[in-house]
């Protein structure tokens, strides 16, 4: 196991290369977000304030009762899942043999033959397997329903795979086949002790080029019996060191009280556990990256485009793992997020009746490693029906994607006062566009706020950016469209216009 991963280690030398690199030399904008922080104690969440953001809803139109992949289910003031998102749950993009998510889930699944691979599991999960399993307070912003897609009070459309990890822990533990049998290669892996799961994952989120309601996400679960550890380092060598120069890898972060080893672990354990799951995560970062530049030199365009991918570590928090870090990679000149991760809670290990194991477990986003692999600019087009996306990929095959002309994009701005002794949030805004403008909503910025002096009002100024991904869009039909924006504004989010 622990020769598999230590195949390729970065190079010290290219590590304190980026160390210097990664400060000077790059702006860091983070493109990420903070969902999985802690809440701050302000964020609380309580029913009665719920219903403000309820409004999203409209009682009226909207059905009892809703389906999800043969499921059904009962609708309730929870309800807040959009028919744009619902329709999304069946496209089974990573079931497509030659759609990039498939070829770059497949692509890691042989990385890690030793794990048991899950790629079929539905996304309509509990609201316990999501949070509670996993140890989210009760108050954490994550669980709002500006945050979440909720069925009803009870499933939501998972937000992340870790909502399995528990499960499945559980489940190979008791022997459960119901769920093990949906592992493709269930007789490779011991299937409760390391295991892969893609799938898509929804959230009510911002709109931009690296952000989408519904993604794909690979979780990595790996666990160790302590007696398995010290015959591992009995056994083991020092690690290689990689050669490549496709990815600088920087790591300056260090285990201390702000993000600390678990009081159940040891230092040995700890130092032992990390060593492990990072230098696992660097050679598929590397792997990919490299796979990444040889393909742009295949298609020849390795001079004007990104060759080199300075990749860092930085601390981080989750409920389910401490220590915890993120991995950041630098791509068209901002730093993109690519993956959460950390040293398992004990607590999940032990409700999963395996007291004796210690583990880790990692989270990426599929699409961002799918937009540094296959050059794709923005995360829209892992959607896109059109030949001219599609055609360029084909199964096992790493492509370079070449653009097809932009088309101008056709700003629009809307200024409105919030409503006052009421609630707004911005993910209302984004899911409302999203639902009315679908995928022509490029981008979405807030440009300008101020609160009224006298009156003590708040306005908002965003801009929204149209922009079609195959076509030429009309002003007609954006002007339409905005005002459709405009007045659904009004009726769902009890904003008044200016
Ligand atoms: C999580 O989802 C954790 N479950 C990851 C994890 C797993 C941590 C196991 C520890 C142990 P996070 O919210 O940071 O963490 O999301 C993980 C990754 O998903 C991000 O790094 C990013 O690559 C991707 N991602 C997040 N939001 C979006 C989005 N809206 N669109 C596309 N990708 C996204
Ligand atoms: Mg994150």
């Amino acid at each position: 196991m622990l020769s598999q991963i230590r195949q390729k280690a970065v190079s010290a030398r290219l590590l304190q290369r980026c160390m210097l690199n990664s400060g000077r030399t790059y702006v860091s904008r983070v493109v990420a977000h903070a969902r999985f922080q802690p809440a701050k104690p302000s964020l609380s969440i309580q029913r009665a304030s719920l219903s403000t953001t309820r409004t999203l809803r409209n009682a009226a139109s909207e059905p009892s009762k809703l389906q999800i992949l043969g499921s059904t289910y009962a609708a309730d003031n929870w309800t807040n899942v959009t028919p744009t998102i619902l329709d999304k749950t069946g496209r089974n993009l990573l079931h497509q043999p030659a759609h990039p998510l498939a070829i770059l889930k497949e692509l890691i699944f042989k990385e890690f033959p030793t794990f048991a691979h899950y790629d079929a599991i539905t996304p309509d999960v509990s609201t316990y397997n999501n949070f509670d399993s996993l140890g989210f307070a009760q108050d954490h912003i994550g669980r709002s329903r500006s945050d979440t897609y909720y069925i009803n009070e009870n499933m939501l459309l998972r937000t992340h795979t870790s909502a399995h990890q528990l499960q499945l822990l559980k489940a190979g533990k008791k022997g459960d086949r119901s769920l093990l049998d949906h592992a493709r290669n269930g007789s490779a892996a011991p299937m409760n002790e390391r295991f892969l799961v893609a799938a898509d994952v929804y959230r009510r989120d911002e709109i931009d080029a690296s952000h989408y309601p519904v993604f794909h996400q690979m979780e990595g679960v790996c666990t160790f019996s302590r007696a398995e550890i010290q015959k591992i380092k009995a056994a083991a060598s020092s690690p290689n060191s990689s050669t490549s120069s496709a990815a600088q890898v920087s790591d300056t972060t260090v285990i201390s009280s702000e993000n600390p080893k678990q009081p159940e672990h040891t230092d040995e354990e700890v130092a032992f556990l990390v060593e492990d799951m990072k230098q696992t995560m660097n050679n598929m970062v590397v792997q990919i990256l490299t796979k990444a530049v040889a393909a742009k030199r295949t298609a020849g365009n390795a001079d004007n485009t990104q060759t080199e991918f300075p990749v860092r570590w930085i601390d981080a928090t989750f409920p389910f793992t401490s220590p915890s870090w993120e991995m950041e990679v630098l791509f068209q000149g901002e730093w993109l997020e690519i993956c959460g991760c950390g040293i398992m809670k004990q607590k999940i290990l032990s409700d999963a009746g395996m007291t004796d194991r210690v583990g880790w477990a990692f989270g990426f986003g599929l699409e961002r490693l799918a937009m540094l692999l296959f050059g794709v600019p923005d995360i829209r087009l892992f959607w896109s029906t059109d030949p001219r996306f599609t055609d360029q990929f084909a199964p096992g095959q790493i492509n370079t994607f070449k653009s097809f002309s932009r088309h101008p994009p056709c700003p629009k701005d809307v200024s409105f006062w919030l409503p006052q002794g009421g609630e707004f949030h911005e993910n209302d805004l984004m899911d409302l566009i999203r639902d009315i403008a679908g995928d022509l909503a490029e981008g979405v910025k807030l440009v300008d706020e101020f609160t009224h002096p006298k009156t003590g009002k708040s306005s908002r100024c965003y801009r929204i950016n149209y922009c079609s991904m195959d076509r030429n869009v009309t002003h007609e039909e954006i002007n339409e469209i905005q005002e459709r924006v405009r007045g659904q504004m009004v009726q769902r989010l009890g904003i008044t216009l200016r």
